[in-house]
Parts: C-alpha cells; structure tokens; sequence
C-alpha cells in the first residue's frame, strides 16, 4: 500500500510548502528590535520552531489533499468502505514522531532558557509592583526611591526583576526584550533580562487583569549606566508602605533570597 504512493512528489511538495511559508513567516519582525542579550537566541529559538511547524503543518496537508483527491467515491458508488481494525505500524509511528518533536522543543527550550537566565555579577535588583492598572518601581539598593509608571535600566548590567502582584494577575512583558513572566499574588517572581540597546520602549500586561487591562502600560527608558544613575538619583518618593509591606508577605510566602543590587 505504502509503496504506490507517490512519496518523492510529495515530499517535494511538502518542502516547497515548508520553503513558502518560512518565507512569509520568517521576516516578520514579531516582536519588534532586539534589545536584550536574550532577544538573539530566543529569536532563533522562534525560527526553528517555525520551520519545524511549517514542515509537519505541511506535510499533513499534502497527505490530506493527496487522500481527498486519490480515495475519492466514483459516482454512483454506494459501496462501504473497508473494514479497517488497526496498524500498529502506523500507531507506532504517529505516537514516535510527535514524541520526538516535542521533546526536542522542550530540550531546545530548556537549554535556552537557562542561558538567559544565567546570573551575573552584580545585578540591579528593581521591584516590580503591579495593579489594577498601573506599574511602579522600587529600587532597593538606592534607598528603596519609587517610580510610578516609568521604569529606567542601565545597559549593559544584569536586572533582576523581583515581581509582586497586589490584587489579581498580571504578567510583565517588555517585547524588546523578549522576557514575559506572570506576576502572581502572594509569591515573588523573578525575570532576568540584560538591556543592551538604549532606546524607549513599551511595558505591557499581558495578563487579562481586569477592565482597563488594554491601558496597563508603562514606559521603560533604557539607558548608559551614567544617566541612569542621574535619574535614579532625581528620585525622592520612596516605595509605599502597603507595596513595602507586599514584597515582605511575598517573601515570607515563598522564600527565595531576595538580594538588592545596589542601583
Ligand atoms: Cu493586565
């Protein structure tokens, strides 16, 4: 059975398929300029697994087609069609390769994701507060100053953002930088991320947190280390005793060290 199908033409067509989409696929600039040590690999990682989607979406598709067309009923052909009890050959397979698909993504990822969040030396530590529907920022290692709605970082220096939710969830995402991670209430998570292109850029929440979760913005200014510590030295309010408060119930709830990077 196996052996009549027209497998070389379509496999050609499958890769033809795979060439076409990657081609539409791969130029778009998804998530804007890179502007992170992390943005690079975490591109590429985004590549492969287009390419690897766009072969097996393909691949299906061909054989799909191939079927309606080849195993279509003549007219007038009122038969049934034929008894079919299993193949294990095919169960096999179709149980395999996904498995080895998937596995292969979750090792790429892993190996990924532990590069970009090796530690370095020295970070800066910003807390990350978030609400119904704003952002603010703690920099613990100068004197805990606040900032509301605008975030600076020095480039070219490891950030560690500590993050505590005050009411629901909500989820830090600064697109250039390629880093996401889902502030939870009642424990601190942390996204590292290592600015390496000065520029202005857009925080967003990407977490449906409520009615005016589409304006849950806030501005992020990365900068050289010289005119961030001018600006972090421009800073008078310190962090509000309720957020203070939160990032020592975070801590208490879910103990990780919580070490302050001097700004
Ligand atoms: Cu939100």
């Amino acid at each position: 059975m196996l052996g009549r199908l027209p497998i070389a033409k379509m496999l050609a067509a499958t890769v033809a398929m795979t060439a076409a989409i990657s081609a539409v696929m791969l130029p778009i600039g998804w998530d804007g300029q890179q502007a992170s040590t992390a943005a690079v690999k975490i591109d590429d990682l985004l590549s492969v697994t287009i390419v690897v989607s766009a072969f097996f979406f393909s691949l299906v598709v061909v054989m799909l087609f191939y079927a309606l067309w080849k195993f279509k009923a003549k007219p007038g052909d009122e038969s049934d069609g034929e008894p079919i009890h299993g193949n294990t050959r095919l169960e096999v397979a179709w149980t395999l390769i996904p498995t080895v698909i998937v596995l292969f993504g979750a090792g790429y990822s892993w190996s990924v994701l532990r590069d970009i969040e090796q530690p370095a030396e020295n970070p800066l530590t910003v807390d990350v507060f978030s609400q119904q529907f704003a952002w603010s920022f703690g920099y613990p290692g100068k004197d805990n100053v606040w900032s509301e709605g605008e975030l600076h970082v020095p480039l070219g220096r490891q950030v560690h953002f500590k993050m505590h939710a005050q009411d629901v969830i909500h989820s830090f995402w600064v697109p250039e930088w390629r880093i996401k991670k889902d502030n939870v209430p009642g424990i601190t998570t942390t996204a590292i991320v290592t600015p390496n292109r000065a520029g202005v850029y857009q925080l967003i929440c990407t977490e449906l947190c409520g009615f005016g979760h589409a304006t849950m913005r806030a501005k992020v200014v990365a900068e050289p280390p010289a005119e961030f510590r001018e600006w972090v030295g421009g800073l008078k309010e310190k962090v509000p005793q309720p957020l203070a408060e939160s990032i020592v119930r975070d801590t208490e709830a879910n103990p990780v060290p919580l070490g302050a990077g001097g700004a």
